[in-house]
């Protein structure tokens, strides 16, 4: 904790901890939200673009006239019209085996998935674009295209010529004395897990509207998303557009969850087609397109290994992570984020396990590419490690919270094998609380009842550690050199009232609402005196972007930081006008007063008021300035902690399972706003119930997604929302001020884990258990009938080996 920049002065609760109602609430719940699509400029036009019909083939010639000519049409553009300006946008991620692929803003000689960009049509207006988009003709070769992630990895025909091997990141780490555990093991358990292929589904689908002013080389640029200054710094470092001449504006964005947190070809085409037409540009993304291109998620094939006791007591584990990555990286993460993420931030959770070895591998195949969505690799580590801990529970004939004591760390600070160190946590404190909140003993009874009539109750429970508030830190434990930059602007104005800006925007998590809590407790005005901007526009504070449940630790450290700057200047002033030490002033409930003293107060709107106007009250050599920029970052990672445990009824005559209830426990060490935080538990919780039970997009055999609106895809409504009971535990972090941890993701990090644990109880006394996600009702009633469609885990031997090869060059992007 050295550097200065990293300290972040402790916070005196006192609005921090309320329930305060969200803020944004009034205008989002009535109907006053300003989304992307309600944004309209003077003299706009709208975009549609061609996509591509087939998964893989060879583009023999595109013809564009009748589209040109089509009336209301002002630009039709194919790739080699945009060659000059920009051969694509590219990613690489600091992992081992990570190289970079390029992603055409359209596609060049090749198409590489079912929906990939091929043609860019601007017209009068988006039915014009559209009807235009029909009159372009595509002449296509086929060439094989490449589906199946566990044959292609190994090699055979390329998805994409950039990678000649099919593999977009592969490598492999031990720590700890692996080789010893499984020789020594008295029992072995494994398994391979398989969530399917989801998609993040934000309510608002992408969007972008570019406006370029040739009279000032100027370019605004509205977009959906959650990385405004990183889309930003691709217009510069991909197209050209000056830094300090662009501006990336957030408007209030309809979700997020993950997908938000790229960069798109679709927005670099605008702002590049607005300049050219020198007219504003408008793309507004619809549900078919949004399931077929705007990033797909969560699919991995997981295969985990158990060194155990005969007892249960786990000393060694292995996991293998293969995801099927699609054709390209998505910029920024690249496939790394679901395949390196779930093996090495998650294997040895909070258990106390010695060893651990891990393979991480991502196949290039012609599928719409692989990108983040809430709990982004933590899902599938989580589900692998979780579910099997319930299947050697099962084996060993012990309950699953008692495996899970058996195995759980009891003693901070801890190192866990990788070296990561854990200053604190409840991870006990959360199997205990989760079994009392069930009543387990009574639960049993009922289950053996009901089995008795033919009903099939099952219980399943999941905790997890999630390394939240994600920071330089957190990348520098694990061997990573990306950098987080993130800063708040805090204003105080003569007549006290104060101005937030956060360089951390919102989709939906309530920012405006916590951030004006935490502002509120370092300058001691009222929640009322603050209002928020909460990152809309890269005019003011930067950030890296609202991911890795990072706003709550660092938006508000940014916070923290700026407004004690202005605090300072309030304490000096007033101490100079009560005439006492600076070290007894306090700041409270809007007032100044001295320690011991509160008859000696002022009102803060005063002491403002005196830096403003009245220079008599200043102290010596006093600079009168109140707005303040600081940045925070985070010098080691911090974890917050829970689990879930679900009851669910299993019907084996329709295979319909139905979530009873949940039962969740937090622990994100301070809660800044408990009715936010609980908010977030509950929107997590029922997106992992939907990727567990309904959810999931299904290619067929020649590549094309079948499930491409939500009639086949099908996202969870509030008729399969569960009742829910949360406890909160608090085991507050010494590295934020407040002592606050990240939690925005922890909801679908470990549900899903719970969902199949309790569906595998529950399918025990057909004496089968079910690996792969969805269970869905047919799967189920299979698996009641004894059947179960996944092969086993491959042999780990052959893994190993397999992922020691080393990454092939580059190949040419030409080739296929
Ligand atoms: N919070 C709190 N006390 C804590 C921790 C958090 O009151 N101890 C509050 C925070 O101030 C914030 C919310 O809870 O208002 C979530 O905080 P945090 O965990 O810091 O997560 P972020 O704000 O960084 O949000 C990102 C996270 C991610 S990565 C995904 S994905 C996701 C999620 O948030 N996407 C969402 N939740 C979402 N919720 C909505 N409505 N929409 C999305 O797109
Ligand atoms: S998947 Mo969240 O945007 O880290």
């Amino acid at each position: 904790m050295d550097n200065p920049h990293l300290i972040s002065p402790p916070i005196t609760r006192n609005v921090i901890g309320k329930r305060v109602p969200r803020s944004e609430d009034a205008k989002l719940l009535t109907g006053r939200g300003k989304y992307l699509n309600d944004i309209n400029v003077d003299g706009q036009f709208h975009a549609c673009l061609v996509r591509s019909p087939a998964a893989h083939a060879r583009i023999s010639s595109i013809e564009t006239t009748q589209a040109e000519e089509f009336p209301g049409v002002h630009l039709v553009w194919t790739a080699s019209d945009i060659e000059e300006f920009c051969p694509g946008i590219e990613a690489q991620f600091s992992a081992d085996g990570c190289l970079p692929m390029t992603m055409p803003l359209l596609a060049k000689d090749v198409v590489r998935y079912v929906g990939e960009p091929v043609v860019l049509v601007i017209a009068d207006t988006r039915a014009i674009a559209e009807d235009a988009c029909d009159l372009v003709n595509l002449e296509l070769e086929q060439i094989k295209a490449v589906l199946d992630p566990r044959t292609s990895i190994q090699g055979g025909p390329v998805a994409n010529g950039e990678r000649p091997d099919n593999v977009g990141i592969r490598g492999r780490a031990t720590f700890g004395d692996i080789d010893q555990a499984f020789n020594e093991a008295s029992h072995v358990a494994s398994a391979l897990y398989h969530p399917g292929r989801v998609a993040a589904a934000p309510m608002e689908t992408r969007g972008c509207l570019a406006d370029y002013d040739w009279t000032q080389d100027r370019l605004k640029l509205w977009v959906s998303t959650q990385m405004p200054h990183y889309v930003k710094l691709c217009l510069s470092l991909f197209l050209g557009f000056d830094e300090s001449r662009s501006e990336v504006l957030s408007p209030d964005t309809g979700g997020g969850f993950g997908q938000k947190a790229h960069v798109f070809p679709e927005e670099m085409l605008m702002p590049l087609a607005s300049k050219h037409l020198q007219a504003p540009v408008k793309w507004v993304e619809d549900r078919r397109e949004n399931l077929l291109a705007g990033s797909h998620a969560h699919e991995q094939f997981v295969t985990i290994q158990y060194a155990a006791t005969d007892e249960g007591k786990v000393t060694g584990v292995r996991t293998h992570a293969l995801v099927d990555g699609g054709a390209y990286h998505m910029p920024p993460q690249t496939m790394a984020v679901e395949s390196w993420c779930s093996v090495a931030v998650t294997p040895t959770g909070v258990y106390d396990i010695p060893a651990t070895e891990y393979v991480y591998e991502a196949a290039v195949t012609n599928k719409c590419p692989m990108g983040a969505y809430r709990g982004v690799g933590y899902m599938a580590g989580t589900l692998a490690r979780e579910c099997l801990m319930d299947d050697l529970a099962r084996q060993i004939k012990i309950s699953p919270f008692e495996i899970r004591r058996r195995n759980v760390v009891r003693e901070f600070p801890w190192k866990n094998p990788q070296g990561i160190d854990f200053d604190e946590g409840s991870w006990l404190a959360t199997i205990n609380t989760l079994e009392e909140m069930v009543d387990y003993p009574a639960f049993l009874k009922r289950q053996e009842a009901a089995r008795k009539e033919g009903k099939y109750l099952g219980l399943g429970i999941s905790v997890f550690v999630e390394s939240s508030g994600e920071s330089t830190g957190m990348l520098q434990a694990h061997g990573m050199h990306e950098i987080y930059h993130d800063t708040a602007t805090v204003k105080m104005d003569s007549t006290g009232s104060v101005t937030v800006t956060s360089g951390l925007n919102s989709q939906g998590q309530g920012h405006q609402t916590t951030l004006a809590q935490v502002a509120a407790d370092v300058l001691g005005v009222p929640f009322e005196a603050i209002s928020v901007d909460a990152g809309t526009s890269t005019k003011g504070a930067y950030g890296s972007g609202t991911v890795g449940s990072r706003a709550g630790v660092i938006a508000s450290g940014c916070v923290n930081r700026a407004a004690h700057a202005i605090r300072e200047k309030l304490v000096a002033v007033a101490a100079n006008m009560l005439e006492a030490s600076a070290q007894d002033i306090l700041l409270e409930d809007g007032a100044a007063f001295v320690a011991g003293a509160p008859e000696s107060r002022l009102n803060i709107a005063d002491v403002a008021s005196a830096i403003y106007w009245d220079a008599s009250k200043w102290p010596e050599g006093f600079d009168p300035g109140m707005e303040f920029t600081r940045a925070w970052d985070t010098s080691r990672p911090m974890f917050s902690n829970g689990g879930h445990a679900m009851i669910v009824e299993l019907d084996p005559v329709t295979g319909f399972v139905n979530v009873e209830k949940v039962f969740s426990v937090e622990d994100c060490g301070v809660m800044i706003n408990p009715t936010i935080v609980e908010g977030q538990i509950r929107g997590g919780v029922v997106q992992g119930i939907g990727l567990s039970l309904f959810e999931q997009l299904v290619y067929d055999k020649a590549g094309n997604l079948s499930t491409t609106s939500f009639l086949d895809y099908q996202t969870p409504t509030m008729d399969v929302s569960p009742p829910f009971e949360i406890r909160h535990l608090e085991t507050p972090s010494k590295i934020s001020a407040s002592g606050v941890k990240g939690m925005g993701e922890s909801g679908l990090i470990a549900a899903p884990a719970a969902v199949l644990n309790a569906v595998n109880d529950a399918l025990s006394p057909f004496g089968t258990a079910l690996y792969e996600l969805p269970a869905t009702p047919e799967k189920i009633v299979r698996a009641t009938q004894g059947t179960v469609d996944l092969d086993g885990p491959v042999d780990w031997a052959e893994l190993w080996d397999r992922a020691a090869a080393p990454v092939l060059d580059r190949g040419s992007m030409e080739m296929q």
